[in-house]
């Protein structure tokens, strides 16, 4: 073989060399994202881009995003965003969703937003059965305002409002988000995810999938909440946070479904 046959049998093409198996979701934005290295919403985002473009509906869909650290989630989402003020989410959904029951409703709230001031508009809407996705961030803290004591914060945790632990006789147990409402007849589907293993995101995002699918069913609402990290005011490193969810999240917040619609339920 000559030398220039040679070299052409070694020249590979770009696309011979990289097989693409992963690309920026098309509905994320090119803006940056401001969260901190190994925080969980980065995740969550990237999951309701890829689902929203995976059922093709992205002219269809409309999200409420929350005040808290997801405030900006309206640039990063390439999706119609309504930003509503302080835990008022559930109630600005309800009004887009009734108002336009074609589209394809979903918040997405932490859980200052959604377990502590908007707590009432949350548990209404459900009750209702509003006909909405809730996307609920659970990373045990305020995020935002630099780490204060959330209703989810664990027994013992420290934050800046429990500086000696979450003491339970005088401020109560964590809420269980899903159990509370799950028994509530608007609940159609309640399930509870987690984004800090590649196993865990898989399953999140099929759950995503689902919550915006069921929705042209017009059941009731879905809820999915979503075990999150944040090492900034865990004081904790990315990869320790990661523990910190095995170890100490997952027991109290034991992950998977809390309420499937049956068989009969899914028909139209
Ligand atoms: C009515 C009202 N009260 C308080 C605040 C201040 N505030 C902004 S974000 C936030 C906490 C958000 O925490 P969380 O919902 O858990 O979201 P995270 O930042 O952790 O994602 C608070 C208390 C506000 N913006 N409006
Ligand atoms: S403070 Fe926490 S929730 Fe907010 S961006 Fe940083 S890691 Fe994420």
């Amino acid at each position: 073989m000559n030398e220039e046959k040679l070299e052409q049998q070694n020249t590979v093409t770009e696309e011979e060399e990289f097989e693409l198996i992963y690309e920026r979701p098309v509905h994320l934005t090119e803006t940056r994202l401001h969260y901190c290295p190994g925080c969980g919403h980065s995740t969550a985002h990237k999951l309701i881009a890829e689902v929203v473009h995976e059922l093709g509906i992205v002219t269809k869909t409309i999200g409420v995003a929350p005040v808290g650290c997801a405030v900006f989630a309206y640039d990063y989402l390439n999706i119609d965003m309504q930003e509503a003020a302080h835990g008022r989410a559930c109630a600005v959904a309800t009004g887009i969703k009734r108002v336009l029951p074609d589209k394809y409703v979903f918040t997405y709230q932490g859980d200052g937003d959604l377990a502590a001031i908007g707590i009432a508009e949350t548990i209404h809407a459900v009750n209702r059965g509003e006909n909405i996705l809730i996307i609920f961030i659970n990373n045990a803290i305020y995020g935002m305002t630099s780490g204060q004591m959330a209703p989810t914060t664990l027994p013992g945790m420290k934050t800046t409002t429990s500086p000696y632990g979450r003491d339970t006789s005088s401020m109560g147990m964590p809420l269980k988000m899903c159990e509370l409402i799950a028994p509530l007849k608007g609940a159609f589907y309640v399930t509870r995810q987690a984004v800090h293993t590649a196993t865990n995101v898989r399953k999140a995002r099929k759950a995503i999938l689902n919550g915006l699918k069921y929705q042209t069913l017009g059941k009731g609402t879905c809820f999915i909440e979503i075990i999150s990290n944040c090492p900034s005011n865990w004081k904790m490193t990315p990869v320790q946070t990661i523990d910190f969810i095995e170890k100490d999240m997952i027991p109290y917040y034991p992950l998977g479904d809390v309420k499937v619609p049956k068989p009969e339920d899914l028909k139209q």
